[in-house]
């Protein structure tokens, strides 16, 4: 067996066998394995015109076939399999190899696989990867975790078989150390499902409200993805609401059970933003609107509860609202935005991960699903201004919402008015409004929880922890 393969690739389902197919276009010689070894065969057997393929049947004959320090890529089912598949190789490796991990991994498992790997002076790199069975092959975005000194062998490689941003530069950067890219992954997902929350709040009001057809509505998505709004997610959207269904003639949209799945990442960001204290209300109101949308049996149970009576809009008004509602997710989307940055900027501090939060933005700039002309100007101002708190602190930002407002607050106050749910953009404004409140509530809550449980609270004129005898005289004493 020669020792010539630069990368290997075990895994071989769909992103495993895309990945492997990407390596082996771009010049490298790609070990390639799979536990059932059929499929190594298969990949071979179909697309070993491709390039330089190293099939093996056995870990042994894998390893084996890697030049060293090796560079072993696994692309199988997160979780379990990934631990079993590092018991089966971890001791057929030496100190300097590395494993990649490309799953969507939860960012705590890495930090214990790096810790755990790392003592037997194997490499661990938890790498996010995002872009679909597409992507993989054609150019994804990486978001590469682990050691420096892993990224200075593995970087090039990832360089060039990741997507390109359209100055060229490759969506790929060293995120940071041990969990790091698996945590900009998870965020990244959490972010996606807010983007396709307030695109499907979107398009039900200008069903609802303005009583355009999906194909209409598909040509007003067209538009906005002229624009500001250009994305990968808004050009889809208009693909999808174009479609017919063969069978029936109908909109596709309309044939489709209306119950949205889930496979987790966005619920992992959303329970990480709790115990971080990030307020992620955007991406929370996009997994819970899942959640809702699957309990068919208590919304069937709901069908008969009041709602206003409906008011379909003429047909001027209606254009004016569809630019109205252009706005709002223009809006919506930055604050959605700004929540998952603090999200990355907060876990960044607590693990010392160093994430410089301008890369995040660029490298997602293409082969992702959450790709955006929108994302160049996030890294714009992170460029600018590197200790940027928030985005919305982004001069540039801050007027866009501005001029946004009006229509913002407009599209709302119409949904609720009409009964048409829109919790992403509802939690958005709040967060923006709650953000810029001189004064919230959040007294009275202080002023309760001293009544009920001694919890003290802070004056604003002096300094010191103070709790009042609300049972005896109301005196107020230093805590
Ligand atoms: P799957 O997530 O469906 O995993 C299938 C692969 O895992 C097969 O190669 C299978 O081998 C292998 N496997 C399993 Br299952 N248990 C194993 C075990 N105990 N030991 C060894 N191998 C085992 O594949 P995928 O959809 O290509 O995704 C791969 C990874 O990439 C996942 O972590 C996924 O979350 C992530 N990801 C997927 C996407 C996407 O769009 N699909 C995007 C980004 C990231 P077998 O052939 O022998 O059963």
């Amino acid at each position: 067996m020669s020792t010539h393969a630069q990368i290997g690739v075990t895994g071989l389902a769909v992103m495993g066998r895309n990945l492997a197919r990407n390596f082996a276009r771009n010049g490298y010689t790609v070990a390639v394995h799979n536990r059932t070894a059929s499929k190594t065969r298969e990949l071979v057997e179909e697309f070993g015109g491709e390039g330089e393929f190293v099939p093996a049947e056995t870990a042994k004959e894998f390893v084996e076939s890697l030049e060293r320090p090796r560079r072993l890529v696994i692309m199988v089912k997160a979780g379990e399999p990934t631990d079993a598949v590092i018991e089966e190789f971890a001791p057929l490796l030496e100190p300097g190899d590395m494993i990649i991990d490309g799953g969507n991994a939860h960012f705590a498992d890495t930090r214990r696989r790096e810790r755990d790997l790392r003592e037997q002076g194997i490499h661990f790199v938890g790498t996010g990867i995002s872009g679909g069975e597409e992507g993989a092959l054609h150019g994804p975005s990486i978001m590469p975790g682990g050691s420096v000194e892993s990224y200075d062998s593995l970087g090039p490689m990832l360089e060039k078989i990741s997507a390109k941003a359209d100055d060229g530069a490759p969506c790929v950067t060293h995120v940071g150390p041990d969990g790091a890219g698996h945590f900009v992954k998870m965020v990244h997902n959490g972010i996606e499902y807010a983007d396709m929350q307030l695109i499907g709040e979107a398009y039900q009001l200008l069903r609802d409200v303005a009583g355009y057809s999906p194909a209409e509505i598909a040509d007003i998505f067209r538009t906005w993805n002229q624009g500001r709004l250009d994305s990968y997610l808004i050009e889809i959207t208009a693909e999808v609401l174009s479609h017919v269904d063969a069978e029936t003639g109908k909109p596709f949209v309309d044939v489709v059970v209306d119950q949205a799945e889930q496979k987790g990442t966005g619920r992992w960001t959303v329970q990480i933003a709790l115990d971080l204290g990030v307020p992620v209300s955007a991406i929370a109101e996009a997994v819970f609107a899942r959640s809702v949308s699957g309990h068919a049996e208590l919304r069937e149970a709901s069908r008969h509860l009041a709602g206003p009576s409906a008011r379909t809009l003429g047909k001027e008004e209606a254009a004016a609202f569809a630019d109205q509602v252009e706005q709002a997710l223009y809006a919506s989307k930055i604050v959605s935005y700004t929540q998952g940055f603090h999200q990355i900027a907060t876990g960044s501090e607590e693990y010392d991960w160093d994430i410089d939060l301008g890369k995040v933005a660029a490298i997602w700039r293409g082969g992702c699903i959450i790709r955006a002309a929108f994302l160049d100007r996030i890294t714009r101002a992170y460029e600018a201004q590197p200790g940027l708190p928030s985005l919305l602190a982004d001069e540039g930002f801050a007027d866009e919402i501005a001029a946004a407002q009006d229509d913002w607050r407009s599209v709302i106050a119409t949904a609720v008015a009409q009964g048409v749910p829109t919790p992403a953009f509802a939690a958005t404004l709040a967060y923006y409004d709650s953000l810029r409140a001189p004064r919230l509530p959040a007294a009275l809550t202080q002023g309760q929880r001293d009544y009920f449980g001694a919890h003290t609270y802070h004056r604003t004129d002096r300094d010191g922890a103070f709790h009042t005898l609300w049972g005896g005289d109301r005196a107020e004493v230093s805590a």
